[in-house]
């Protein structure tokens, strides 16, 4: 009896999860947040949702590139995402602390892409770190002038865009001429990205989402 309870609640489990998906999937913009919100009172990990969130908005990709989704689609995918994140944000916590130290985040300049920046910074502010949040579109001069006015000890930079990723190295020169590169660690991520190109690129490291970007950006913390 026990055994088919369990298993009941594994399937229903999976079930919600597939249908926060494919709400993202088809647009349902005014229905999403309470899914979610459904969702977290049945006590599944934040985590999981946002997983659930992502490939959505894997497949809203997949369907632009077939052409079966138009700049429309995007904008509201973009739309839906931000619903559900307003409701699983507050319990994407990463659970060790910050001690206060400054990360800068920025999206790259050519790009207006700004939802994963956005939920990895709400992360990383949530560990008690100090984010200095430069928006999309930020060229090196803008870079280089928050890192040495901050003191920061960690950049991380967003690229959604195969055109905007180069922009990394642009600021990883622009960083290296005016001298104070060795002062910080760049992480990078963003679907274009893997850890070969990132280095390639003049990044010291890559994460492929946010919850693994805050580890990799406390260990990069620890550097002398
Ligand atoms: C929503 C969306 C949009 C929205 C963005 C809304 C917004 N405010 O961000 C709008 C409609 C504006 C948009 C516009 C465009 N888009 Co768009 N978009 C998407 C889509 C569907 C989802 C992106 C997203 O938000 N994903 C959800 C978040 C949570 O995931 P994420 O951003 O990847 O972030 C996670 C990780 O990557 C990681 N991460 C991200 N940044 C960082 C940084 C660090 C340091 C770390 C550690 C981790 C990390 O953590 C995050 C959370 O886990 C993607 C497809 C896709 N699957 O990525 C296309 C996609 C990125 N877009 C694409 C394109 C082509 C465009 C346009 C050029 C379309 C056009 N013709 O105008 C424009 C470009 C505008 C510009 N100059 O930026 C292409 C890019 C192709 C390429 N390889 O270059 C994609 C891949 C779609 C496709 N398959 O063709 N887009």
């Amino acid at each position: 009896m026990v055994i088919v309870f369990s298993f009941g609640n594994l399937w229903c489990g999976k079930m919600t999860l597939e249908s926060i998906r494919k709400l993202l999937v088809d647009l349902a913009v005014d229905d999403i947040s309470d899914a979610v919100q459904t969702e977290l009172d049945a006590g599944t990990d934040p985590k999981d949702i946002l997983s659930a969130l992502t490939k959505g908005m894997d497949e809203v990709g997949r369907l632009y590139e077939k052409m079966e989704y138009y700049l429309t689609e995007l904008i509201l995918a973009g739309e839906t995402m931000k619903e559900a994140i307003k409701v699983l944000q507050p319990r994407l916590k990463s659970g060790e602390k910050g001690e206060n130290q400054t990360i800068i985040i920025a999206t790259v300049k050519g790009d207006n892409h700004d939802i994963g920046k956005n939920i990895l910074a709400s992360m990383l502010m949530t560990s008690g770190f100090n984010i200095i949040d430069l928006g999309t579109n930020v060229d090196e001069k803008r870079i280089v002038k928050a890192v040495k006015e901050s003191g920061a000890k960690v950049l991380a930079l967003s690229s959604l865009l195969s055109m905007t990723a180069p922009e990394i190295a642009v600021i990883d020169k622009a960083l290296k001429d005016a001298g104070i590169r060795k002062k910080i660690k760049m992480i990078v991520g963003g679907a274009p990205l893997n850890m070969e190109l990132a280095k390639k690129l003049g990044a010291d490291d890559y994460a492929d989402d946010a919850i693994v970007g805050v580890k990799h950006i406390k260990q990069l913390m620890s550097f002398g």
